[in-house]
């Protein structure tokens, strides 16, 4: 009997995953979608990186013990809304909401939240575009809706988030308060650094749009 249940329990889980999975294989052909047509028509890629990735079981059960909550499958597919996690780096801000606004125009797609940390950093100096979504997933005998969380930044705040993570991770979550400061400071840089690569490239535009053709060369008799 209990090899029967462990067994069941081994199937239900398995399919737990299986849905995240597949919900990251959808987005991430909707991304890649997104940006072969963006190319052809505008010639001009605005996403620099896509990636995928699946949250570690034990990252799930510390993210939802941290949140004080039982952590049965049940709360975890309701509580933890970043199993499945995509991250799209593009090369200007102004890119990331037209992603986003690409995204959220799909209508299969659910949107449930956005979180604007480019608008509003959070305190640390952490800036994103997240998207929590909800994607519907196609099985045998019935259809799930499954969230996943998709982050959309620059080049400079991914460079940032990155090492501020691993700092975290390294320090064990106690980082000194002149740390902190630098860190905060360096975010600030990287959005400067952000602002000023967008300036120039809108100048390089302009000035490409203002290229009068060369002259066409009389040819020699
Ligand atoms: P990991 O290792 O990247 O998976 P919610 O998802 O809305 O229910 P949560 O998780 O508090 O609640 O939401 P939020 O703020 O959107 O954070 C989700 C993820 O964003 C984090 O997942 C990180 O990937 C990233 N993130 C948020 N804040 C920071 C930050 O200050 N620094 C860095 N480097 N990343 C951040 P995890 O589970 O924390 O980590």
């Amino acid at each position: 009997h209990e090899i029967a249940s462990f067994a069941s329990f081994q199937t239900e889980l398995t399919r737990f995953f299986l849905a995240y999975k597949s919900a990251l294989q959808e987005v991430e052909t909707k991304i890649n979608i997104l940006q072969e047509e963006f190319k052809l028509i505008h010639e001009y890629n605005p996403i620099e990186h896509v990636s995928t990735r699946m949250k570690s079981p034990k990252s799930i059960l510390a993210k939802i013990m941290k949140r004080g909550i039982h952590p049965s499958l049940e709360a975890i597919r309701e509580n933890i809304r970043d199993i499945a996690g995509a991250r799209i780096t593009c090369s200007f801000v102004e890119d990331i909401y037209k992603v986003s606004a690409m995204l959220q125009a799909q209508h299969d797609i659910e949107i449930v939240e956005i979180k604007d940390y480019i608008a509003k950093p959070k305190e640390n100096g952490y800036q994103s575009l997240h998207l929590i979504i909800k994607v519907p997933i196609f099985m045998s005998d019935r259809m799930a809706k499954v969230y996943t969380e998709i982050q959309i930044r620059t080049i400079a705040m991914d460079f940032w988030a990155s090492l501020e993570h691993k700092i975290y991770y390294k320090y064990n979550k106690e980082v000194p308060e002149h740390i902190r400061i630098e860190l905060k400071e360096a975010a600030l840089q990287a959005a400067e650094l952000d602002r000023k690569m967008e300036r120039l490239n809108k100048e390089i535009n302009i000035l490409k749009e203002n290229e009068t053709e060369p002259p066409l060369l009389d040819s020699p008799i």
